[in-house]
């Protein structure tokens, strides 16, 4: 079980950006790899994502300092320690870097060792992933969910916006909800939906290109008319909107608040709105469509806003907080202290280690908070995330649409890890 060496290097993720791949190779000859996702929208309080800073390599992106701080700093602090712990492996890094923010080593070289000594040591011991982020972070019987597996439902961003799509629409995500009871079917459902929903664009004259995420790009003259779209999508592919299939968004609203005005910017449709404007329009179309859960629907730092929206909306439908928490205790702790939001939004490389993650997502639990796992929007081939949402028993996981590889691996390893656990 002993870490024998690390090695890191730079890989392209989805859109075509450096990051970082770590892999770890234990003295028996085992070995586990990782690779570590990147943001677009992303929030101002997450860890630091390193790069170079040299224009004239990837305009900058460049991952090799944090390529080199895996070999140089971290590799001879953990070689010899033992791969299974996990905790003892984190908290080494986070020491070694000494930040808040992991900007001495950057959060991204720190977080593919961490995912890759889970790999390793899942190997190691013969265990699929998720069961061995269960048995390493001692998750059986620490909530009475978590003795069985239990497959999370996705929430399918099928229009894709924002600053994942060259800002067509002002609003980020519209996702889908497929409710079937196997995890399996409510695949079948989002990927049905979604090309009835490709060819009624078509057939209305639209492009059919797609996000970031492998939703369709959609340049519609308001936002709402992405959710008058879909709901006849659902409806031709023979669906029940409300029934079979719910709606969920991400508008990503930190990204259109101004801060000196304190208005959020909806430029696609001209309009400024305030913080209490912004929660009577989410109040009216929570009313209007079978939306189900609504993702940083005010910006992160407006806390007494989302104490607001949570108040009027809490009770009917799942308030997400990613750019409002970023998978960080402290600022979970005090959104719940607050009663701000009712769900916490899982990123790895928000916070930039396993360890890290796992305990916003029990403190999540303990206070009652949903969980959703989610990618980002800059992705790779790995699919740590899909093992993890099993792991916890996650509420939610967010992969994206149902298109583009670096999205579907996740799906597909979810549909692998169904027939295992059921
Ligand atoms: C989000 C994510 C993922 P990004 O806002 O939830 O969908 O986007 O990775 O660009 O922050
Ligand atoms: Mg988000």
């Amino acid at each position: 079980m002993k870490i024998e060496s690390l090695h890191a290097h730079e890989i392209l993720d989805s859109r075509g950006n450096p990051t970082l791949s770590v892999t770890v190779l234990l003295k028996s000859g085992v070995s586990g790899t990782a690779s570590v996702p990147s943001g677009a929208s992303t929030g101002a309080h997450e860890a630091l994502e390193l790069h170079d800073g040299d224009k004239k390599r990837y305009h900058g992106l460049g991952v090799l300092k944090a390529v080199a701080n895996v070999h140089k700093k971290i590799a001879p602090t953990l070689v010899g320690m033992n791969v299974t712990q996990q905790r003892e492996i984190d908290a080494t890094m986070i020491a070694l870097d000494g930040t808040q923010n992991k900007s001495r080593l950057g959060a991204n070289g720190i977080l593919g060792v961490s995912l890759a000594c889970a790999h390793a040591a899942a190997r190691a011991k013969k265990l699929p992933l998720y069961a061995y982020l269960r048995w390493v972070f001692e998750l059986h019987g620490t909530d009475r969910t978590n003795k069985t597996y239990r497959m999370p439902i996705a929430t399918m961003n099928v229009l894709n916006g924002g600053a994942h799509a060259g800002w067509i629409l002002d609003f980020q995500e519209f996702m889908i909800v497929p409710l079937q009871k196997k995890f399996r079917e409510r695949v079948r459902c989002g990927a049905e939906v979604f090309h009835e929903l490709g060819g009624l664009l078509k057939k209305k004259g639209f492009s059919t290109l797609k996000g970031d995420e492998g939703g369709y790009a959609v340049a519609l003259t308001t936002n709402e008319e992405a959710f008058k779209l879909i709901m006849l999508a659902i409806k031709a592919a023979g669906y029940v909107p409300g029934k079979d299939v719910v709606l969920a968004m991400d508008p990503a609203v930190s990204e259109l608040y101004n801060k000196k005005t304190k208005r959020y910017e909806l430029k696609r449709e001209g309009r400024n709105l305030t913080s209490d404007q912004m929660i009577a329009m989410w109040e009216r179309w929570v009313k209007k469509y079978p939306i189900v859960s609504l993702e940083d629907g005010l910006d992160q730092d407006d806390w007494d806003g989302w104490v607001k929206l949570t108040r009027r909306l809490g009770k009917s439908i799942t308030l997400v907080g990613d750019d409002l928490f970023v998978t960080n205790v402290s600022r979970l702790q005090k959104g719940i202290e607050m009663k701000a939001g009712n769900a916490i939004l899982i990123k790895v490389n928000q916070v930039g280690s396993l360890s890290e993650t796992i305990d916003a997502i029990m403190l999540a639990k303990q206070f009652g908070y949903k969980v959703s796992v989610s990618h980002r929007s800059g992705e790779t081939e790995d699919t740590t995330i899909a093992d993890l949402a099993v792991a916890v028993n996650a509420d939610f996981i967010k992969m994206g649409s149902l298109s583009r590889s670096e999205r579907l691996a996740k799906y597909n390893r979810l549909l692998e890890i169904e027939e295992e656990v059921s």
